[in-house]
């Protein structure tokens, strides 16, 4: 089944939307398979967005990102990688629509609230960067009552 990486960014934590955020994923019906809240170094935050170290905003998203916790989780199901962008809305929060994480949470594109992997190769580059040691193996009891 498709995994991807969503992390909910240091605004989010600060903001008190955790359970919130939680909830929508939980609520379409994906699965919770890694959750964890930390801190990460700059390093570690370089690589995690690498592919944007040309761009002029990189060192202030490395900044915030590293300005206080996050919550790193993986979340699984179909479509869930497409879906789960869906959900967290555009990247600049004045596009996104309402009822998206970002269009009823975030003004700022540079607090913007969440992170979700962008494909599912990217998804499982993030997992591995972010959850080494792997996540956990289990299945929902309602499984036959999201899927047919
Ligand atoms: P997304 O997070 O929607 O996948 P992205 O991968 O293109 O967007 O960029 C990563 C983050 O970098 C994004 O969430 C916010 C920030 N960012 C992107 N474009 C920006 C811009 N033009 N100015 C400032 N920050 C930007
Ligand atoms: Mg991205």
């Amino acid at each position: 089944m498709e995994q991807t990486f969503i992390m909910i960014k240091p605004d989010g934590v600060q903001r008190g939307l955790i359970g919130e955020i939680i909830c929508r994923f939980e609520k379409k019906g994906f699965t919770l398979k890694g959750l964890k809240l930390m801190s990460v170094e700059r390093a570690f935050a370089e690589k995690h967005y690498e592919d944007l170290s040309a761009k002029p905003f990189f060192g202030g998203l490395v900044e915030y990102i590293i300005s206080g916790p996050v919550v790193a989780m993986v979340w699984e199901g179909k479509g869930v990688v497409a879906t789960g962008r869906k959900l967290i809305g555009a990247t600049n929060p004045l596009a996104s629509e309402p009822g998206t994480i970002r269009g009823d949470f975030a003004i700022d594109i540079g607090r913007n609230v969440i992170h979700g992997s962008d494909s599912v190769a990217s998804a499982s580059k993030e997992i591995a960067l972010w959850f080494p040691d792997g996540t956990v193996n289990w299945q929902s009891t309602v499984h036959p009552w999201i899927y047919e």
